[in-house]
């Protein structure tokens, strides 16, 4: 089953305010022109408001790179998905190794981010990351699939309609050191093969499994060639909007 690509930039906390128009100024007209693949960018829940009103009736949607497990209350500096939702923002990535490094993010909150972001309408890029070297077998150990399951309890298979998977080996994040497709492409196989076990074969089959860890123009391609690989998740290099649609290209 040929699943439609999609591209994803991770801003992370960077770009100024000043950078934000011009930067999509650039990119709007060229991925107006494309149809092979999804495109969305992640950025500061600063920006976003903004970058929705810019890219309204376009292809570009815009991300956040995180949200609350509830819709609103006493959590002083968080944001929640409810008013995401409600300023016309279409994705959140959940899960980030930056946000379960550096700010403790459990398997368990990833749930309940999951569940409460999909409740709100927005569609969920969970994110698994851990070291490729665990991923020898399907070991029921193994870390990724530890979080894929912890992420995904209690989600039905309607819902799951709404999620893309993001794998990232941690050594790769931010490093400059990308895997191997092959090995991420061996990743993709036994996280597929985990939502064949949890749900079924055809959600399984239905669902994007995305690679990110130094994704770049010169390494993309060999990723989105594999035919578990159905997109990229992208920092550093989606930075520069050039770069940003050379990859956009190349997932078409
Ligand atoms: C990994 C990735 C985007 P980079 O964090 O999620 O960033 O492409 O800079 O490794």
């Amino acid at each position: 089953m040929k699943r439609r690509p999609l591209v994803l930039a991770n801003w992370k906390m960077n770009m100024t305010p000043s950078q934000v128009l011009p930067y999509l100024d650039q990119v709007i007209p060229e991925v107006e022109k494309d149809t092979g693949a999804d495109v969305a960018i992640a950025a500061q829940d600063l920006y976003l408001a903004q970058m929705v009103k810019a890219t309204t009736n376009t292809r570009l949607a815009i991300a956040a790179e995180n949200a609350h497990w509830t819709d609103e209350g006493a959590y002083t500096g968080e944001t929640s998905p409810k008013a995401l939702a409600e300023i016309g923002v279409s994705y959140v990535l959940i899960g980030h190794f930056e946000r379960r490094k550096l700010f403790n993010e459990t398997d368990e909150r990833v749930n309940l981010k999951t569940k409460a972001a999909l409740k709100n309408g927005l569609k969920v890029i969970v994110d698994l990351d851990e070291d490729m070297s665990t991923y020898d077998t399907v070991n029921p150990n193994n870390v990724v699939l530890a979080q894929l399951r912890a992420a995904l309890a209690g989600i039905s298979a309607e819902e799951l309609d709404q999620v893309a998977i993001a794998y990232e080996p941690t050594w790769a994040i931010g490093s400059g050191e990308a895997a191997s497709a092959t090995a991420a492409q061996k990743a993709a196989v036994l996280i597929r093969q985990s939502l064949k076990n949890l749900y079924s074969a055809g959600v399984a089959e239905k669902i994007r499994i995305l690679y990110g860890g130094s994704v770049t123009t010169k390494n993309a391609a060999a990723f989105l060639s594999q035919n578990d690989i159905d997109g990229v998740l992208v920092g550093k290099a989606a930075l520069d909007p050039k770069q940003f649609l050379e990859l956009i290209d190349i997932a078409q």
